[in-house]
């Protein structure tokens, strides 16, 4: 039964991690490939119908938490706004936080020095003023330790309002 179990989660974890990879580009995309065996590949399925939905959700949180990958964070709203979406939210210290490029780029992430918590360097977090992300779908990953609420912003569009502010629990 033991055996069964680790099938069930490994399999749609590895779907998880392909629909990931596919959507940023610099989130690790770890070789998950799953050996499995004609025999494992039944016992799986059989799994997965008798205990349902409640396997694949564990299997989603357990692969979000082996990518440590907690929240993506769209650059340019879908009505063309240039915003942070969303704005505002909180993660867990540890997570990875994705801003990935969505519309009205180019975009970049800058943390205000001003605005983090004491003895957090602004620049080992953020992106360079001058580097910008240009292409479409195009990601800064960045993950916060220390715990507390930092501001950041895009430097092309901090005058037009594109500032966020994340609270790290
Ligand atoms: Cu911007």
């Amino acid at each position: 039964m033991a055996t069964v179990t680790s099938a069930a989660v490994a399999i749609p974890s590895f779907t998880g991690l392909k629909a990931c990879a596919s959507s940023s580009s610099r989130v690790s995309t770890a070789s998950a490939k799953v050996a499995t065996t004609p025999v494992a590949r039944l016992a799986v399925k059989a799994s997965l119908k008798d205990v349902g939905a409640v396997v694949i959700a564990t299997a989603a949180s357990a692969m979000l938490a082996s990518n440590a990958m907690a929240i993506e964070v769209l650059l340019g709203g879908d009505d063309g706004s240039l915003a942070f979406v969303p704005g505002t939210f909180s993660v867990n210290s540890g997570e990875t936080i994705t801003f990935k490029n969505n519309a009205g780029f180019p975009h970049n992430v800058v943390f205000d020095e001003d605005e983090i918590p004491a003895g957090v360097d602004a620049s080992k977090i953020s992106m360079g003023e001058e580097d910008l992300l240009n292409a479409p779908g195009e990601t800064y990953s960045v993950t916060l330790s220390e715990k507390g609420t930092y501001s950041f912003y895009c430097s092309p569009h901090a005058g037009a309002g594109m500032k966020g502010q994340v609270t790290v629990n």
